[in-house]
């Protein structure tokens, strides 16, 4: 099992933290934000109890794809069968905890100091869980406050010391308002944390699923440097099978961002092209008969090859061709992402339960593009990028908003399709998390027109959109030398 260590939840269940409130409700909503781990921390109750508990979390982590570890009690741990335990310096040891719960289970540690951590990993720990950070009001018996630079030391050490692999999290006082800064000040030349561990940013929240998105959307956002960095280092194939009205304009957004681009839309060269190691951008912006079988075999070439095949179905509600097109494509191979406005996410959706979806002209609040974001994520098993105002973007367990961008991006033609092209090259690059890929394409795209447009020069589509690759390339030229800034930005 490959953990997510983006937010992981431990609980409290005492009244100053859970105040009255369920604590089986609060961990459910945070699994609805999109906590990625819990921990089951009761240091109090008795064991009868605890097991109690512990079995309507399983059921509830479990049903959400998340692991539940057990805090200390690893008689529990074995009891219910859950994914694995928290051990503190004080607790059990590791080997004897790893005799009790055999190979295959999470045992993660507790390490304050560069000695403990890199004895953890010597003694089998699946992850560390560093601190304390900052002082908390949840635990008053901390031993040591080592702050996020106190935390960068320990992942140098663990990286010197060849453990640069072990995933950690830190924990201690963190929540959503320093969470960018503990990751970006606890990040070691070659190591950072893989997630952040709270207990009363979520579990004392007055909503505990906004508490557990916005710290998830910081975590996600920390990364998205990395992305454009293994953009830039890979150079990954952007394979563009697209409409005339968008060739070049995708093509210069590919090679800003650091990708190669290659506009072919003959199916015979996709088996090839797809061995490349790239991605591949099916643009529904021009449909023919000739030009849907093509894109139907460039697909299966794509999923054969087990490269990233982003679907952009323009148009998709407007004619019962394309209608038609959606359907041939969606049951010809499978997606990385599916990128569209509301109406075309909509007719995508509609067309995947083989009934058309609500009125494509109404327009969706918020949560409701979420939920079908969401819906569509699951029904696919992709991710699905929504764009508008406010862009959403779910792999059916997370999902975000992001809130970057500019009105002239509406005024240019083709902008939507180049958003495509640019998630393309994140998921060509970043193949370990697809979601993470699409949310750095998102927001970089989005950033660069706001830069753009605030340029002295630019005033209006024309002069935009020169400015707007300027920016694209800048945000890159920036990121490989070590400035992020600009992330600043992102919201
Ligand atoms: N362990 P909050 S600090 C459970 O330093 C726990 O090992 C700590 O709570 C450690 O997120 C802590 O509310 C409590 O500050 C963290
Ligand atoms: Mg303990």
């Amino acid at each position: 099992m490959t953990v997510d260590y983006s937010v992981y939840l431990v609980t409290d269940s005492t009244p100053a933290i859970l105040g009255d409130k369920d604590l089986i409700s609060v961990v459910e909503a945070s699994l609805r934000g999109g906590v990625t781990v819990v921990q089951y921390r009761d240091k109090h109750s008795a064991k009868e109890d605890v097991v109690a508990v512990a079995k309507k979390l399983h059921q509830l982590t479990q049903s959400h794809g998340v692991p539940l570890l057990i805090n200390d009690r690893v008689d529990v741990a074995v009891e219910i069968g859950c994914e694995g335990v928290h051990i503190g310096q004080d607790d059990m040891e590791i080997q004897q905890a790893r005799k009790l719960l055999g190979p295959n289970k999470i045992i993660g540690v507790t390490a304050s100091s560069k000695e403990e951590a890199i004895s953890a990993c010597q003694a089998g720990a699946d992850y560390l869980g560093l601190g304390t950070v900052y002082s908390t009001a949840t635990k008053k018996d901390t031993k040591s406050i080592i702050g996020p630079s106190g935390v960068a030391d320990i992942l140098a050490a663990l990286d010197a010391a060849g453990h640069s692999s072990i995933p950690a999290v830190c924990i201690g006082g963190v929540n959503a308002s320093n969470a960018s800064a503990v990751l970006a000040g606890s990040a070691s030349p070659h190591k950072a944390l893989d997630g952040l561990a709270v207990v009363s940013a979520i579990i004392a929240a007055a909503d505990p699923a906004a508490a557990s998105r916005d710290l998830l959307g910081k975590v996600i956002t920390a990364k998205i440097p990395d992305v454009i960095a293994a953009v830039a280092r890979k150079t990954p194939l952007s394979h563009n099978m697209t409409n005339l009205v968008v060739q070049n304009f995708a093509a210069n957004v590919a090679l800003c961002v650091g990708a190669s681009p290659i506009m072919s839309n003959y199916a015979e060269e996709a088996a090839d092209l797809a061995r490349l190691g790239g991605a591949l951008v099916l643009n529904m912006g021009t449909v023919t008969p000739e030009g849907l079988n093509n894109y139907a075999q460039a697909l299966k070439a794509y999923n054969q090859a087990r490269r990233p095949v982003v679907l952009d179905p323009v148009g998709a509600g407007a004619t019962s061709v394309r209608r038609e097109a959606v359907q041939t494509l969606i049951a010809s191979g499978t997606f990385a992402v599916i990128k569209g406005n509301q109406s075309e996410i909509q007719t995508v959706h509609g067309a995947s339960v083989t009934q058309r979806g609500v009125d494509s002209s109404s327009s969706l609040t918020v949560p409701q593009r979420a939920r079908l974001v969401r819906s569509l994520a699951r029904q696919r098993r992709c991710v699905v990028l929504l764009t508008g105002p406010t862009d959403l973007i779910s792999d059916g367990r997370r999902t975000l908003r992001v809130d970057n961008g500019h009105g002239y991006l509406g005024m240019v033609t083709g902008t939507g399709c180049t958003l495509g092209t640019t998630v393309s090259a994140m998921v060509a690059a970043y193949e370990q998390d697809a979601l993470v890929a699409t949310v750095a394409g998102t927001v970089m795209f989005g950033l660069a027109a706001e830069m753009a447009a605030q340029r002295d020069h630019v005033r209006g589509p024309g002069s935009f959109v020169p400015a707007f690759l300027d920016e694209l390339f800048g945000i890159r030229k920036a990121t490989m030398q070590g400035d992020s800034t600009w992330l600043a930005l992102a919201k």
